[in-house]
């Protein structure tokens, strides 16, 4: 069978690069189709202003289709911190529209209060705090204020479409499609022969509910690019898709996926950015159906023209336009105003959640591959990176780890012992991470699929029965998430008494839960199956992997009394997955650029909330030569997950087969990982509570610099670490931006320091990883090198100090258990350290309190100008020391050498 024969080509890396025939063009979607072709300026929508009623938190009206009458409710809310919410849904729909809110939002979002300021025949102006919205009638308009300054419009550009459920059209015998010819219409919906039933290559779909899209522009006012709508293998600003299909959202499985297009990848989150000199703007058009984005600059080329002069009379300012398309759904739509990046950060993760804090362990380094054989394979493996000295904190086992690909069994040949294989791998601190993949393998000797079939909890047809796809296992079928109970049961297995060798060291990844489905449409579901809530997958496609994760979370954290905080990575996505888990970029490729474009779609990721990202060390695919694979160690060392993986007919990586020098640069970047890891921890514990993301695009701090918009070679891990990798064959030097003419960077291994406000050239050799730490800021470190980051938890620390031009920095450093959730009862540290020059003291910045051995080994004073000095620490536990400094004066680095204060203390450390 031909699905057989994908299977049997994605185990051969013969051809190499995607077959796009597999996957469907706007122009080949029906839905996409009808609302591409929208023409602006000529919205048939109006808002019924006679009909706008205000609420206390909301106003809601009634928007009418002119063109058929077809009425629609309109509602308006405000939200806390600077952010509007609006929805549009049919006022009597024949059947429910899926609201995918129900699912993914973790909590309501905060209601702020609204007024209505003013009331035209025209418009209706609502005030919220500093911000309004300007309803317009005819045509249905809404202009979003922040402070005074219009930054986002939607429907300016006339492309919204609702497509209202409509009872099928009689069809006259011997005719094709459902189109009514009895009836002409001007609506495609009613004309287009795909909108009730749609082929693609041999596969159909049978829409027994008829068109119902939905789409509408947005104007983003002031804005130069606009960036996130992951998942897609391109830049991070993104492109003009004028003469490009849109970008693609719909979870898929793409095999050897193509870098450089607006190609869908494994994951959606419709988040997008706007960003100019003068401000940032966020909005998220909450759908978790297919959907299409067509995105316009007008710093580019001059496809349409500013919407500002007609709003505002003034002259053209940058914009950027976005017309967002979906299958299904309703509209709801969240508007973060800024105005800067980070209000825009947070006003997302207000709303989508942040991402609780990872364990320790999980932002160490991890060893993966597909497979390693067995346990003596593992044992091996990990003996192997002791010999060699360099740090591991997880081995990962991929699908051969089973019996026959059923999940949550072994093969009993190859794994006869796993509880012993997992303890010898806690014996020395690390942990095991085991593949569970969401297709269930149609076997009648298998636990799973028994439960799942006598208890109905299978994705089922249009017609009832149980779905039935091809994937590694054979036939299959796929757990409906969707369903309650099922979740529950799917969360049960996760026990330890019911997953036979695992114990709470053992964590999880969910592979292929787009759903991939070897035999289905563009490799995944068929549209027309059906969820618990009578919903079709057409409805949900988007969310399915994100429901999975939910239960396997749910179930991690069940299965440790709620005390252990689980670790879960995963391939597809949704609004909110950030919430349970970590994220990877799927089956790249060893190539330069695969290495390079990890970091724009890291970011992509990032600024949409999912900051736990990371891609495929190495590339899956193909051999990488020991420059690439020292190259992407370099790089992925300074990514939040920093994995390496490789497909099964690749030749085995482990870094000491390859020559002493690759194999010594590897563990040289690993290592410098590890000394990081106290920085990178306090990021997640700072992203957690405040939703900063760890990996930043540079324009997130220096939001006026436009050279940093386009920016795509470097970033900001946290505020205080500025990170260029090598990702050029050959390179002898890299071009450095560094930002902020006020600012100072110190490059972090020669000390040596930069003025910003342009770009410097770094010459580099292969040991060279281009990072910065930027002035003012202090930042933590552990430099003794262990097996594995939990036996570092006791280690002491050494603080980098770089001073600003005012010789003055601050840092902040997060310690605690490293696994539990004791520290949301306040089992931690969180500390906060100001340097003024010649004082630095330590204080802590909440109530925490954590019974830690930690010591402060090393002050380092990057930028110290004024020669040799002599420290004197005072603190409870030291009294007042005088300890030994050194002082290099080429290189200006000031070192105290054993200050030797507990980190639980309050301290100064004054510097004469
Ligand atoms: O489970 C096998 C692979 C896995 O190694 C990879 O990381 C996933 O992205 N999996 C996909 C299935 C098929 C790959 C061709």
């Amino acid at each position: 069978m031909w699905w057989q024969l994908v299977a049997a080509t994605a185990l051969l890396s013969a051809a190499r690069a995607v077959d796009r025939n597999n996957f469907k063009t706007c122009q080949q979607s029906s839905f996409c189709r009808r609302c591409r072709a929208v023409q602006e300026g000529r919205s048939p929508y109006k808002l019924l202003l006679d009909t706008l009623q205000a609420d206390a938190n909301s106003v809601h009206a009634h928007v009418v289709n002119t063109e058929n009458s077809v009425l629609f409710t309109f509602q308006l809310y405000a939200l806390t911190d600077d952010t509007f919410r609006f929805k549009i849904n049919e006022l009597s729909p024949l059947r429910p529209r899926y609201t995918v809110s129900q699912h993914v939002l973790d909590r309501e979002p905060r209601l702020a209060r609204l007024e209505v300021t003013e009331r035209t025949p025209d418009y209706v102006v609502v005030t919220a705090g500093p911000n309004k919205v300007q309803l317009f009638g005819a045509p249905f308009r809404l202009d979003f204020y922040s402070h005074g300054t219009l930054v986002v419009s939607a429907n300016a550009r006339g492309l919204m479409r609702f497509e209202h459920l409509r009872s099928k059209p009689q069809q006259k015998e011997g005719e094709e499609g459902a189109a009514d010819a009895a009836a002409p219409s001007q609506d495609a919906a009613d004309t287009d022969p795909g909108a009730w039933e749609e082929n693609f290559k041999s596969f159909h779909d049978t829409k027994e509910f008829g068109p119902e899209a939905v789409a509408l522009d947005f104007s983003f006012v002031g804005a130069h690019r606009a960036y996130g709508i992951p998942e897609h293998a391109d830049s991070f600003a993104l492109k003009s898709t004028k003469n490009t299909d849109p970008y693609r959202l719909y979870n898929l499985d793409v095999f050897e996926y193509e870098l450089h297009n607006p190609m869908a990848l494994y994951g959606s989150i419709p988040f997008l950015v706007g960003h100019g000199e003068g401000h940032t703007a966020g909005v998220l058009w909450l759908n978790a159906a297919e959907t299409w984005v067509d995105i316009a600059n007008t710093v580019d080329q001059n496809v349409v023209s500013s919407i500002v002069s007609f709003v505002s009379g003034a002259a053209s300012s940058p914009q950027v336009d976005a017309h967002f398309m979906s299958e299904s759904g309703i509209v709801d739509v969240f508007v973060m105003l800024g105005p800067a990046p980070h209000d825009v950060f947070r006003q997302y993760t207000a709303v989508a959640g942040t991402t609780p804090l990872p364990q320790y362990f999980s932002i160490g380094y991890h060893q993966c591959r597909w497979n390693y054989n067995d346990q003596d394979d593992v044992r091996q493996v990990h003996g192997k990176f002791d010999e060699h000295d360099i740090p591991v904190d997880a081995i990962w086992l991929d699908i051969e780890h089973t019996d026959n690909k059923k999940y949550f069994t072994w093969d009993k040949v190859k794994f006869p012992d796993p509880t012993d294989m997992v303890h010898n791998l806690t014996a020395k601190g690390r942990k095991l991470v085991l593949i569970v993949d969401p297709h269930i393998k149609r076997d009648s000797n298998y636990f799973l699929h028994n439960d799942a079939e006598s208890n109905g909890f299978y994705v089922k047809t249009k017609d009832g029965k149980d779905f039935e796809g091809w994937c590694w296992p054979g036939s299959s079928s796929y757990l409906d998430m969707f369903n309650p109970a099922v979740r529950q049961y799917y969360a049960s297995r996760y026990r330890l008494d019911n997953f036979h060798g695992t114990t709470n060291d053992v964590h999880i990844w969910n592979d292929m839960n787009e759903p991939s489905v070897f035999s289905g449409p563009e490799v995944t579901m068929n549209k027309d199956c059906v969820h618990h809530g009578g919903w079709e997958h057409r409805d949900v496609h988007n969310v399915n992997g994100f429901m999975l994760n939910m239960a396997s979370y749910e179930g991690l954290l069940e299965r440790s009394n709620g005390k252990l905080r689980p670790f879960l990575l995963t391939r597809a996505f949704f609004v909110g997955s950030h919430r349970y888990t970590s994220v990877w970029t799927g089956d790249n490729m060893a190539e330069w650029g695969h290495l390079k474009i990890t970091i724009p779609m890291c970011l992509s990721l990032s600024i949409a909330g999912f900051s736990f990202c990371g891609a495929d060390v190495g590339g899956f695919f193909k051999n990488p030569d020991p420059e690439l694979f020292v190259r992407w160690y370099q790089a992925g060392a300074f990514q939040p997950f920093f994995r390496t993986h490789s497909h099964i007919d690749t030749k085995r990586r482990e870094p000491w087969l390859f020559d002493e020098n690759t194999m010594s640069l590897i563990r040289e970047a690993i290592r410098k990982r590890y000394s990081y890891l106290p920085y990178l921890y306090t990021l997640f514990y700072e992203l957690e509570t405040s939703g900063r993301p760890v990996m930043l695009p540079l324009w997130a701090e220096f939001p006026a610099e436009t050279p940093t918009f386009d920016m795509d070679d470097q970033y900001l891990l946290g505020r205080s670490l500025l990170v260029h990798p090598v990702t050029d064959a050959g390179a002898s030097t890299v071009s450095v931006y560094l930002p902020g003419a006020d600012t100072l960077w110190y490059a972090v291994d020669s000390h040596q320091k930069y003025v910003g406000g342009g770009t410097v050239q770094i010459p580099v050799t292969m040991s060279s990883v281009p990072v910065f730490q930027r002035g003012g800021s202090i930042l933590a470190k552990r430099e003794r090198v262990r097996r594995a980051a939990i036996l570092t938890l006791d280690d002491p620390f050494t603080l980098v100090v770089a001073v600003d031009r005012n010789n003055s920095a601050s840092g902040t450093l997060y310690i605690d258990d490293g696994e539990s959730f004791e520290y949301r009862k306040g089992k931690h540290l969180y500390l906060s350290f100001v340097f003024d020059g010649k004082k630095l003291t330590s204080r802590s910045l909440d109530a925490g309190q954590l019974p830690s051995r930690t010591w402060l080994e090393r002050v380092v004073v990057l930028g110290w100008s004024s020669g040799a000095a002599s420290a004197l620490v005072e603190s409870r536990s030291v009294g007042r020391v005088t300890v030994e400094t050194t002082y290099d004066q080429a290189s200006q680095t000031l070192t105290v050498r054993k200050p030797g204060v507990s980190m639980a203390e309050e301290w100064t450390v004054s510097l004469q």
